[in-house]
């Protein structure tokens, strides 16, 4: 099989093909409605974004290129990226030569640790990780060519650049904030030899003694990597990628979405709340305790932070393949239990409650009790791990917008009084 670039190369045009058939046949086509409450509450349900990486189903939740999510989890970084990427899994060299593609890329300016250096101590990691992919977009291979008068039908070409720079720095500068600002320990320098994952878990420098870290953290980034194309930070990247923006502007803005509560921020308020149960109980509660503290909780006005999702309307799957590993690896650990229990005594209580169109918990609620498990004990760090693989299908699918020209994103707004009047006119 030929390496990433020449496959790419070979598909784009018949993806371009397939666009340009539908257009002409069915330029008109209605293929979602857009109600009031859709307008009010957030355009949930509106079907209006294209994104061939992956695909949430409601039921059985996410399908990366068609296969579902749990059986693609032993994946490597860099083979994830090259399904997101083409559809297809990389042979062995095209594997080989896309991990020292990467590795060769890894060099992180010095100008970005200075920069990092004089931000305030309490400034949050991702704020900080924002910043830095901000402050590389001087380097952007996309932004200079087409400041030289770059080619259309060469912009993914461009991008592509920018997307394995950024893959093979990323993971430097995220282990980087780790290590000098959350830990106060040396920074560990990139291994040549390991790929995308098992470096990032290297240049972490948890202890790993079995190697359970390390594949934790495989099955981390392949949970995190895509998740759709509407969903708030990656939608976001692809609004600025889409005035042609390059990738730094368009990453750095995913990571500001990500960073909200509702969003990527949930696995460290997640842990918060577990933690917080341990303190008041000393311990695991029982089911009994612990349904009166979150019913409490719940009637207070407050979410359950790791509980519902937009899209999904059963249970994550990415959910159960972390859920999984904690109980291969940490079953006894208190924080994984009582992440447990919630995952069983929530559920009744949102639906008890009648509010939440998912009541089951999502990624954000467990992923955090393995990072605590493994010794990553600075809760602001968890939404960095998540930004740092959801680059992997955000490279993706901004490399596959640019390969189809995807325009810029621009629909219509429409005033209070307009709705009101479309009302009374009775338009429907
Ligand atoms: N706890 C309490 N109430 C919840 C809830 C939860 N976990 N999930 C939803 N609800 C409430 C909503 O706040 C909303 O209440 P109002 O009508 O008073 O505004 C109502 O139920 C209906 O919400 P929904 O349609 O089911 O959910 P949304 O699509 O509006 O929001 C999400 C989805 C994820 C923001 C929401 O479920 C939530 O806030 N969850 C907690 C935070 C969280 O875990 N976020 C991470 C999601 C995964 C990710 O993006 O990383």
């Amino acid at each position: 099989m030929a390496d990433l670039k020449s496959t790419l190369q070979e598909k784009i045009p018949l993806w371009r093909t397939a666009l340009q058939e539908l257009l002409k046949h069915n330029a008109e086509t209605q293929i979602s409605a857009v109600s009031m409450t859709q307008v009010i509450k957030g355009l949930r349900g509106v079907r209006a974004v294209l994104c061939d990486t992956s695909y949430v189903d409601p039921k059985e939740g996410l399908f990366i290129r068609g296969k579902p999510v749990l059986e693609l989890v032993d994946l490597s970084g860099e083979e994830i990226f090259y399904l997101l990427c083409t559809g297809e899994l990389p042979d062995a060299n095209a594997l080989t030569q896309l991990q020292k593609d990467i590795s060769s890329r890894a060099e992180v300016p010095d100008y970005v640790w200075q920069i990092q250096d004089s931000l305030p101590d309490d400034t949050h990691p991702m704020t900080r990780l924002s910043t830095a992919m901000l402050s590389m977009q001087r380097e952007s291979v996309f932004s200079s060519r087409y400041s030289s008068g770059m080619r259309r039908d060469e912009h993914w070409e461009a991008t592509l650049e920018d997307a394995l720079n950024i893959i093979a720095r990323l993971p430097v500068v995220a282990a980087g904030i780790y290590r000098s600002y959350l830990s106060g320990k040396p920074r560990i320098d990139a291994n040549p030899d390991l790929g995308f994952s098992e470096n990032f878990a290297h240049m972490l420098g948890l202890s790993d003694p079995d190697g359970w870290f390390r594949n934790f953290i495989r099955q981390f980034v392949v949970v995190h990597s895509d998740h759709e194309g509407a969903n708030a930070s990656v939608y976001t990247s692809r609004i600025v990628d889409s005035s042609l923006a390059d990738l730094y502007y368009s990453i750095s803005a995913s990571m500001n979405s990500l960073a909200g509560p509702l969003h990527g921020l949930a696995n460290q308020e997640s842990l918060k709340f577990v933690l917080k149960i341990q303190a008041k109980f000393g311990g695991v509660p029982s089911d009994e305790v612990l349904s009166k503290y979150v019913w409490a909780h719940l009637t207070a006005g407050n979410v359950i932070p790791g509980f519902g999702h937009a899209v999904l309307r059963y249970h994550d799957p990415r959910y159960t393949a972390l859920f999984d590993l904690g109980k291969e690896y940490c079953p006894d650990n208190p924080i994984f239990q009582i992440s447990e229990r919630l995952g069983e005594i929530v559920p009744p209580l949102l639906k008890k409650q009648g509010k939440a169109k998912n009541p089951y918990p999502n990624i954000d609620g467990i992923s955090g009790a393995l990072l605590h498990h493994f010794g990553m004990k600075e809760l602001r760090y968890y939404t960095v791990m998540f930004s740092t693989a959801q680059i992997l299908g955000i490279c993706a699918q901004i490399i596959m917008n640019r390969a189809v020209y995807s325009p810029i994103v621009r629909p219509k707004s429409v005033t209070t009084r307009w709705l009101q009047g479309h009302v009374s006119d009775g338009i429907s």
